[in-house]
């Protein structure tokens, strides 16, 4: 009760004992404070640094908790997934198992349109009911930000549902939830094959009456041979734009489409995937400040062998954020703390490119790098407390998860 009567009486709640990762930019590495606090005012950091540098007015009135040196970073971003879809395709994994391809199970009528079947005969309600767990499972790591995509409806009704439901399922939990538009993410049945007048009706119709309604943060598009060709990704691009909204590219996941530079063309947000893009695709990138989501759980899944250029987006300096692909098709997967070890595995990323993809990289993908994804003062106190030692034991271990406390929002 005391403590209740003080934090709202000062409204400061304080960590302190911890050791901060802060991931600043500024800073170099981790951004680490070995003894650290992080003090929080309306859900917003205003402290984040040494212990010994915490104003002492900080000091006085907060409700404090004692970290007991356990570490602490931003609360974790996942800035790619497909959360909101119905059923599962574990047949699919099964005839791949028999040596089937992602490409084959599309083309037989199996993949994105089987999904959408599903999709469509679930109602809001039911979306929602089925994709709060996997949300659940984010959320159990330190997930304090996911991004959810459409995509199954591809059409008005349906996509404004998936839309909704990604909105329900930010106000069922504390996490914020960022929703993306991905209209043109594969033809539908009742498209007939005409891939011109789909993409028509998506820059002309869907995506106009979803952004007067204001159910997307962003716009993507699946831009590859079984989806949408660059020119038609264009259209799309244009008619975001037409509409104030960011955009952002699934990009040469299985062949160089140049995709990358397309993204980039446009100033996307991000451009997703990347296994086939070339050095002037990562230059194109730079250039415009669009940042790599690099997606592991999808390469191991279907077996794919082209890794991402690592090599040139470092070399370029093309920032790199790291994300779940949660879907059913490619990558149901829903740990970012397994993501991390795949990346750094299968990738060769470092340990503080895998924190930074997961945090910082991730916020900017997102277009919310002020607002959250490093402890620094006015952003909001998104934070995750860890049980370990170091932070590479957050990529180090598979299927462990050593989160103690998650903080979203202050809270
Ligand atoms: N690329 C992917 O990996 C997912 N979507 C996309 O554009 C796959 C989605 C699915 O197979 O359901
Ligand atoms: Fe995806």
């Amino acid at each position: 009760m005391a403590e209740e009567s003080k934090s709202r009486a000062g409204g400061i709640r304080l960590w302190r004992n911890a050791r901060l990762a802060t991931m600043a930019e500024s800073s170099a590495g981790l951004g680490v404070v070995e003894h650290g606090a992080v003090a929080a005012r309306d859900g917003r950091i205003v402290y984040a640094g040494p212990e010994s540098g915490l104003p002492a007015a900080l000091a006085q009135d907060a409700e404090t908790i004692d970290c007991e040196g356990r570490w602490v970073t931003p609360g974790l971003i996942d800035c790619h997934t497909h959360l909101i879809h119905a059923g599962n395709r574990a047949n699919e994994f099964e005839m791949r198992l028999a040596g089937a391809t992602y490409e084959e199970v599309a083309r037989a009528g199996g993949g994105i349109v089987s999904s959408v079947k599903s999709l469509r005969a679930a109602s809001q309600s039911d979306l929602v009911a089925q994709s709060l767990p996997r949300l659940d499972a984010l959320i159990a790591e330190g997930a304090t930000t996911v991004e959810v995509k459409s995509g199954y409806g591809l059409d008005l009704e349906n996509e404004k549902k998936s839309l909704r439901a990604a909105r329900q399922l930010g106000e069922q939990r504390p996490v914020t939830i960022r929703t993306t538009f991905l209209g043109a993410h594969a033809l539908p049945p009742e498209a007939k094959g005409d891939k011109d007048a789909f993409i028509d009706l998506v820059a002309k119709e869907i995506l106009p009456a979803i952004a007067a309604e204001g159910l997307a943060d962003a716009v993507d598009g699946f831009c590859e041979g079984i989806a949408f060709s660059p020119g038609q990704m264009a259209r799309v691009f244009d008619a975001a734009k037409a509409a104030g909204l960011p955009v952002k590219l699934h990009a040469d996941q299985l062949s160089n489409l140049h995709g990358a530079e397309l993204a980039a063309r446009y100033g996307a947000l991000s451009a997703d995937h990347l296994e086939y893009t070339d050095e002037a695709g990562a230059v194109a990138m730079a250039e415009a400040g669009t940042v790599a989501t690099i997606l592991p759980g999808a390469y191991y899944f279907i077996r794919e062998t082209k890794k991402p250029p690592i090599g040139l987006f470092r070399q370029h300096g093309v920032k790199m954020a790291v994300a779940t692909d949660n879907n059913p098709g490619t990558s149901p997967l829903t740990s970012l703390l397994l993501t991390m070890n795949m990346a750094a595995t299968l990738f060769g990323l470092t340990v503080d490119e895998c924190l930074a993809g997961v945090t910082r990289e991730a916020a900017r993908a997102l277009g919310l790098l002020g607002q959250t994804g490093t402890l620094e003062a006015g952003k909001s106190a998104d934070l995750a407390i860890w049980d370990i030692e170091s932070p590479a034991e957050l990529v180090y271990r598979m299927g462990f998860n050593p989160l103690h406390a998650r903080i979203w929002r202050g809270q």
